[in-house]
């Protein structure tokens, strides 16, 4: 598990991200798209965006992140003590959306990468180290209830 010192780190940081929460929402979801076309195809209201001026307009696209962006901020506050947020998340993830923790594991490095971008003073090697076990945690549980629910 996370020490409380990288807990306090992953919270601190994610302070920052919050007051522009559908901002960081849209990059990530955009260069997920963009990196890992295989995402965007998920989604029925996103995939037949074609060019890079149609997603960054898209308000649609931009709620959607937000609503990633903050069901993962109550996550990460919990500090590991997770299982009442992850649990319908995991739910609808595996047996409705059916999202592979591959592609969690895309979208994670996605989301310390933009972090690391818009906040390089604040983000250093070490509070990206915690973040990136932070995330990982995440995927753990997200997997062990993948396996629960039968996916
Ligand atoms: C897909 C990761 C993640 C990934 C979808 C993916 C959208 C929170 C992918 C719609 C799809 C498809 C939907 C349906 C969806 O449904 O639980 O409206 N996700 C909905 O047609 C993540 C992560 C988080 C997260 C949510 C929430 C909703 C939702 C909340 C709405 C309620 C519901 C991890 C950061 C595949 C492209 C916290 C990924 F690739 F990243 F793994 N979602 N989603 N998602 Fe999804």
């Amino acid at each position: 598990g996370l020490s409380e010192q990288e807990w306090q780190k992953v919270v601190d940081i994610w302070g920052k991200v919050e007051p522009d929460l559908s901002l960081h929402g849209q990059e990530v979801i955009i260069r997920m798209f963009q990196n890992h076309p295989e995402t965007q195809e998920r989604f029925d209201k996103f995939k037949n965006f074609k060019t890079l001026d149609e997603m960054k307009s898209s308000e649609e696209l931009k709620k959607h992140g937000t609503t990633v962006l903050s069901a993962l901020g109550k996550i990460l506050k919990q500090k590991g003590s997770h299982e009442v947020e992850l649990a319908p998340l995991a739910q609808t993830h595996a047996n409705k959306h059916k999202i592979p923790v591959k592609y969690l594991e895309f979208i994670s490095e996605i989301i310390i990468g933009v972090i690391a971008e818009k906040h390089s003073a604040e983000f250093g090697a070490d509070c990206q180290e915690a973040m990136r076990k932070a995330l990982e945690l995440f995927r753990n549980d997200m997997a062990s209830k993948y396996k629960e629910l039968g996916y």
